[in-house]
């Protein structure tokens, strides 16, 4: 007999099926029991008479059912199943640490990451990562029809990318080596090898010390890079038209998590521009806040999102023209002391930083020097400016972040299937 799937009944009334899945609820009353099944499609509700033996049927239990589907009149389902037997496949041993067939998990964060596997089984959890499908996919798909090539680049490395941030070290058989903060370096390597335009999706490694709800010391970062841009406005025009098609994409098939989750999906049109000293005007004039760097800080970037959402109806801006001593020794320098680099703001967060590149050799061996680094460190990734390498740049969107912004989740750790951070290594 084949297995048919909970939500996808419509065509089999008064007939004998077999369904296979989890026990998500049983109702016991005199003569009659209500066993709530579960699968991947969702859940159906079976009605076994007391004929019908119950052994080792617990919540969570794995049960193959065989049974005659009918009308039904639950909300959980059009259809029920009139079981005719009903068997374990693989019972539950001992109580269930947790609670799962509830609509919301009243547990701590931490209980509901240390039962992960199980956490994952109830509904709006398991939504999440759905949706995370949906984006990954949408992000490949947008990509790959604008002609870019999908890369993956190596993630033990013998330097950092990103000058400021703290790496993990790997002994690499006796050879000092680190975890990759980032395909930054590689990713304009291709640029270098004649492929004009790529995107990687990969994890990458931060040892950050913070403790906070939007760091975690493994990210997934969206990296793309292309050539013969502009400036850092044809990057900015690329990502928005990504992220549009991302939402269109969630919008079309993620209807059932759109509604489990309570989406708000953000409309993306053309996504406001400002320079960094025009959003230091606004927050001065409109909030009182005055910022002395070339930088905002998590409080500037919430303050001049809420400008944005009340003048501009968006829920995204890109702030560009951050000053140099701000952004990475790669960054484009523009004008005395900015660059053409720009972060993207979604919802009071940062999500992606992105510029134009130093592509000329001689600029960036100084720039290395003006950062305080030593362009011999990093003589790999530099010799190959020497060889032609076109104008180039590119952005990376960090999924995690991006997603509990999008879905209202307040911590990123709820956006990794199994986060790292400071004090968690497992599960
Ligand atoms: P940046 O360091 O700003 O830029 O990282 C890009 C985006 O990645 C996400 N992100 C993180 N998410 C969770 N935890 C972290 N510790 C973490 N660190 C970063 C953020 C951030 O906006 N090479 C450049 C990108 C580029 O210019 O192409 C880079 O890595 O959403």
């Amino acid at each position: 007999m084949k297995r048919e799937m909970a939500k996808e009944l419509s065509e089999k009334i008064e007939e004998r099926i077999m369904l296979k899945g989890w026990i998500h609820r049983i109702r016991t009353l005199k003569n009659i029991t209500f066993i709530v099944l579960r699968d991947e499609s969702g859940l159906v509700q079976c009605v076994a008479g007391k004929e019908i033996s119950l052994d080792g049927i617990s919540n969570e239990a794995v049960v193959e059912v065989i049974g005659i589907v009918k009308e039904g009149k639950n909300s959980l389902n059009p259809y029920e199943i009139f079981v005719e037997s009903i068997s374990v496949l693989n019972g539950v041993i001992g109580e269930l640490p947790i609670e799962i067939n509830k609509s919301e998990l009243q547990v701590s964060l931490d209980t509901l990451l240390n039962n992960r596997v199980l956490s994952l089984r109830n509904e709006k959890e398991n939504s999440i990562f759905r949706v995370q499908h949906i984006l990954v996919q949408a992000f490949r798909s947008f990509l790959s029809s604008e002609g870019f090539t999908e890369i993956f680049t190596p993630k033990i490395v013998a330097e950092g990318a990103e000058g400021g941030t703290a790496l993990f070290k790997v002994d690499y058989f006796g050879e000092k080596a680190y975890l990759s903060q980032s395909p930054q370096f590689y990713k304009q390597m291709m640029i270098g090898a004649g492929y004009e335009k790529v995107f990687e999706i990969a994890n990458f490694f931060r040892a950050e010390e913070h403790d906070t709800s939007r760091h975690l010391n493994q990210f997934t970062s969206m990296d793309v890079e292309m050539a013969f841009i502009e400036d850092e406005s044809t990057i900015m025009d690329l990502e928005q038209e990504l992220l549009k098609f991302m939402m269109k994409e969630l919008n079309e098939k993620g209807e059932k998590y759109i509604e489990a989750l309570k989406i708000e999906i953000p409309i993306v049109e053309e996504i406001p521009r400002f320079e960094l000293r025009e959003v230091k005007e606004i927050l001065k004039n409109n909030y009182g806040k005055v910022i002395d760097e070339n930088d905002l800080d998590p409080e500037g970037e919430r303050l001049i999102s809420k400008y944005v959402r009340e003048k501009f109806n968006s829920d995204f801006v890109f702030i560009t023209d951050y000053g140099r001593e701000c952004r990475p020794m790669y960054t484009m320098p523009k004008g005395e002391n900015g660059t053409k680099a720009f972060d993207l703001i979604f919802r009071g967060v940062e999500i992606t930083s992105g510029a134009q590149r130093i592509h000329e050799y001689n600029m960036l061996v100084q720039n290395f020097k003006d950062k305080g680094l030593n362009p011999e460190d990093f003589s790999s990734y530099i010799e190959t400016f020497k060889y032609g390498m076109p104008p180039h740049g590119g952005f990376a969107i960090g999924l995690e972040r991006f997603m509990a912004l999008l879905l209202g989740i307040e911590n990123v750790r709820k956006t990794s299937l199994f986060p790292r951070d400071r004090h968690r290594l497992v599960p």
